[in-house]
């Protein structure tokens, strides 16, 4: 399993294999972490994704499910993007399910480039509603609970209060940074 760290920050400056991009289905842009890494990204991110809705994803990227394209200027080599389920109660254990595979999905994406180190915001947390600690609950267990050789999966929290809840939920799942139990 992959080692799990906690930053607060923005993911757009993590120097990492892969960075994940909570996007949307059309690929094409959107706002909060996905607009911040086109902009940060450049062109050449946008170029690629539009060569996948031609090719392979002509109806666009399937919830739950991720795709790998170059991360462009970032200081990584690859940008994952995965789409969240939007939050809503009705149907809550079929959407946790998809928010689940999302990190199960990127990871696997990941892993068959090579990445090592893989750094991923709170998916669905943002636009798409999902509430924050329960957001952290499922995007840590999930990441806890995979065999990868992804080496790093390193959470990067937006602002003190997600940074906050993921440290309270990796505390109640019993887990801790290193995620084997000691830390660094
Ligand atoms: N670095 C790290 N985390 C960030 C950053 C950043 N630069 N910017 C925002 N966050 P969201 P979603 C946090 O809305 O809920 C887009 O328009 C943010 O505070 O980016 O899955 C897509 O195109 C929140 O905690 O993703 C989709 O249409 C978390 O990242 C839709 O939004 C996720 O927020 C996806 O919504």
């Amino acid at each position: 399993m992959a080692r799990i760290t906690l930053v607060e920050g923005d993911i757009t400056e993590q120097k990492v294999d892969a960075v994940c991009n909570a996007a949307n289905s059309s690929l094409l842009g959107g706002g909060e972490v996905d607009g911040a890494i086109h902009r940060r990204g450049g062109p050449e991110i946008l170029a690629e994704c539009r060569q996948l809705r031609a090719s392979h994803y002509g109806k666009g990227l399937v919830t739950g499910r991720a795709v790998a394209t170059t991360a462009g200027r970032l200081p990584a080599r690859w940008v994952v993007h995965t789409v969240g389920p939007v939050y809503l109660a009705e149907d809550y254990e079929r959407r946790a399910e998809l928010l689940a595979s999302c990190y199960r999905e990127s990871l696997r994406v990941a892993a068959e480039l090579g990445a090592r180190t893989v750094a991923f915001p709170a998916v669905s947390a943002g636009v798409f509603g999902w509430p924050l600690d329960d957001a952290a609950r499922i995007a840590l267990s999930t990441v806890a609970g995979e065999r990868s050789t992804v080496e790093e999966a390193r959470f990067v929290l937006f602002g003190s209060e997600s940074y906050a809840a993921f440290e309270r939920a990796l505390r109640e799942l019993g887990l801790h940074e290193s995620g084997s139990g000691q830390r660094d």
